[in-house]
């Protein structure tokens, strides 16, 4: 087991146990025009993280481990989609309105597919979820459990959102999980920062935290 340097401290990666969790690196909350850019963001913190995260997919594919994308969708008919979340946000553009790119966040449109520079190879899992977390209403933990996967590397948008919330779901579950530090980004850069510390306080009471050349040196090692 090779022992990557991270935050709280050093995390011990296990080739046989472990997998990469991309979230949610979907048009609409990445690229110029999409959703999250409609709603005032800035969408360039997160554009600039496409090659990090794709040098994460590339050496977890190189070394033949396990690879899973999650998108964050719904129901054409929004029966999945409570007010509770609908309601949210800029009334001007709710989830289920059309958007620049089709329906905002609904499963099949444009929109919603990943950015076609990390566009998940034939035969890797995608996760189409409806909440925040990756495991809430999906099979997540069950594809999981079927390749005895233990250990979780997480990248992906938004840190504060759902990456942070999949990695408590998945600390909840037992999994552990480390956040590649420069392969996640949100729009408010203080949540960033924020989160990781939230993540790696106290012990690392959700996780550990490493950039991604840390992590790759663990797979190689
Ligand atoms: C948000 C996400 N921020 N993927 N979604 O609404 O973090």
């Amino acid at each position: 087991m090779a022992r990557i340097p991270a935050q709280p401290f050093d995390f011990a990666i296990d080739p046989a146990q472990v997998a990469l969790v991309v979230i949610d690196m979907q048009r609409d909350f990445v690229e110029p025009g999409g959703f999250g850019a409609s709603l005032g963001n800035d969408v360039a913190p997160l554009q600039a993280i496409i090659p990090t995260v794709r040098r994460l997919l590339d050496g977890f594919r190189a070394a033949g481990l396990p690879v899973y994308h999650t998108r964050e969708c719904h129901r054409a008919d929004l029966s999945d989609c409570p007010p509770s979340k609908r309601l949210r946000g800029d009334p001007a553009l709710r989830i289920g309105d059309d958007g620049p790119m089709g329906r905002i966040l609904i499963a099949g449109a444009p929109g919603a597919e990943i950015v076609p520079e990390l566009a998940p190879l034939p035969g890797e899992v995608v996760i189409d979820k409806p909440g925040k977390g990756a495991f809430y209403a999906t099979g997540l933990s069950e594809v999981l459990a079927t390749r005895k996967i233990r250990q979780l590397v997480v990248a992906g948008v938004t840190t504060e959102v759902c990456v942070q919330t999949t990695m408590r779901e998945a600390n909840d579950r037992g999994f552990d999980c480390i956040l590649a530090t420069d392969a996640t980004e949100s729009y408010f850069p203080a949540f960033k920062a924020a989160a990781i510390d939230m993540i790696t306080a106290q012990g690392g009471i959700v996780g550990w935290a490493a950039p991604t050349d840390a992590i790759l040196g663990g797979l190689d090692g």
